[in-house]
């Protein structure tokens, strides 16, 4: 049963009208209700809005104040506002259609003057958001705990160098963790906010990651403890607060987490910006994620590659798009994960329709990308090019490198019995251009 609020946006639910349309303020691509392998188009993308910057986000820069206003945002009892801004963000996850959505605990409710008190505030506001997400069948991605922005958390949450700040960040992934198996998240996420160091000539760097791995096991003892089940996920990201994040990238996490056995227990969430800012692509991050087995979810968004900062911009690139598609659906998907607009209007962007079309483009830009990304690999003709042009470990000497079956003596004996390689092309301007024919016909 529907109930009955007040109505934020006059922008109507936004409908699938297909790309001949002209209506900019519907689906081009993403058609919610299309079946593809016997899924739906909805079911495929799990598309997720983002708490922080959809309803907490003024447009506010290092240089200026916010300039977007809000109706939601007129009155002066905080904890008022927090669920008036609740109805506000469900009334826009239901007219957008995004089945899920996602939150850090200080995005959806306000602090107290204690903890304690933070709490109790935090449980009025997760109560409105149950009854909400049971009134629109909008479901919860994940949930994590802000540690970030308080001035407690200057120095870090679980690398800060005082333990009674530790303590408080454990309280605060505790309470984090209870809300949202409360709400039913399908993941929790660890970003390493200010976890990471500015400088060497006060940092044990050694004791502070060995402090990361303490509160990642505690928090997943605790997880098991409750009865939580959804899927621990790492979101990578080489700088920025710190300079020196601890969570760089996928390759660097998964060498973190083998050290201190917790490679069982975590997935990575990748965000375009972060892999670009750590000098990688979108598509090498998923790769190396799914490679180990670990791919989770998916912060949709893209920087702006002139700038060094995570300007969290809304992604139409879809050649960008479609190279990740293709490793996603490779890896076999992103299990309970989801593509989650982790991704803010510009400063000037002040209406309430931006929010829809940015969103709009979002989704429509990933859902073409899926589409393409299927036929590219129903043609298979990359993935041929590919497997041939590593054939040669397919049989003899090659196989047996990769069984474990040859020495250092057998193959030096191959070398002078066979001479020089031969070049073989690898053929990437015909490759790039054969992307193109998929692109853009
Ligand atoms: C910041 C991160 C953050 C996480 C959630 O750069 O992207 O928004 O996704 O803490
Ligand atoms: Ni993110
Ligand atoms: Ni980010």
């Amino acid at each position: 049963m529907k109930k009955k609020s007040a109505s934020f946006f006059t922008t109507p639910a936004i409908a699938f009208e297909g790309p001949q349309s002209a209506n900019a303020l519907a689906f081009k691509h993403y058609n919610p209700a299309e079946i593809i392998d016997g899924k739906t188009m909805a079911e495929h993308m799990r598309f997720s809005i983002a708490y922080w910057h959809a309803f907490r986000g003024t447009g506010s820069d290092p240089f200026g104040p916010g300039t977007i206003i809000r109706p939601w945002e007129a009155g002066k009892d905080p904890v008022a506002v927090a669920l008036k801004r609740m109805d506000a963000a469900f009334e826009f996850f239901t007219k957008i259609g995004a089945p899920f959505w996602c939150f850090h605990d200080r995005d959806i409710a306000p602090e107290g003057k204690s903890l304690a008190e933070s709490n109790k505030i935090l449980d009025k506001v997760v109560a409105h958001a149950k009854e909400l997400q049971k009134a629109t069948g909008v479901k919860l991605l994940w949930g994590t705990a802000n540690l970030f922005s308080n001035p407690r958390f200057m120095c870090g949450a679980a690398t800060n160098p005082d333990a009674h700040v530790f303590a408080y960040a454990a309280a605060q992934i505790k309470k984090a963790l209870e809300v949202t198996l409360e709400l039913g998240g399908e993941n929790y996420v660890f970003w390493g906010g200010r976890e990471g160091y500015e400088t060497l000539l006060n940092t044990n760097l050694k004791r502070e990651q060995a402090h990361l791995a303490a509160m990642l096991r505690m928090a997943a003892d605790y997880a098991k403890e409750i009865g939580f089940k959804g899927q621990f996920l790492i979101e990578p990201k080489p700088k920025e607060p710190t300079t020196h994040q601890y969570d760089f990238d996928c390759a660097t996490c998964i060498g973190f987490l083998r050290t201190y056995g917790l490679e069982k227990i975590f997935k990575f969430n990748i965000e375009t910006n972060h892999a670009t800012l750590a000098g990688h692509t979108f598509q090498h991050e998923i790769e190396v994620a799914a490679a180990a087995g670990m791919l989770g979810s998916i912060d949709a968004n893209t920087g702006n590659l002139l700038l060094g900062w995570d300007t969290d911009q809304f992604n139409t690139d879809v050649k960008e798009l479609t190279l990740a598609m293709t490793s996603i659906i490779k890896a076999g998907g992103l299990g309970t994960g989801g593509f989650n607009f982790d991704a803010k209007l510009r400063r000037p962007s002040v209406d309430a329709d931006d929010l829809f079309h940015a969103h709009i483009g979002g989704m429509d830009a990933y859902a073409l990308a899926f589409k393409i990304a299927r036929k590219i690999l129903a043609e298979g003709k990359f993935e041929q090019f590919v497997k041939e042009r590593y054939s040669s470990f397919d049989t003899g000497f090659g196989k047996e490198i990769e069984t474990k079956k040859t020495n250092f003596r057998e193959l030096e004996k191959v070398a002078l019995s066979l001479g020089e390689p031969t070049l073989k092309s690898g053929k990437q301007e015909y490759l790039e251009n054969l992307l193109n024919t998929y692109l853009h016909g």
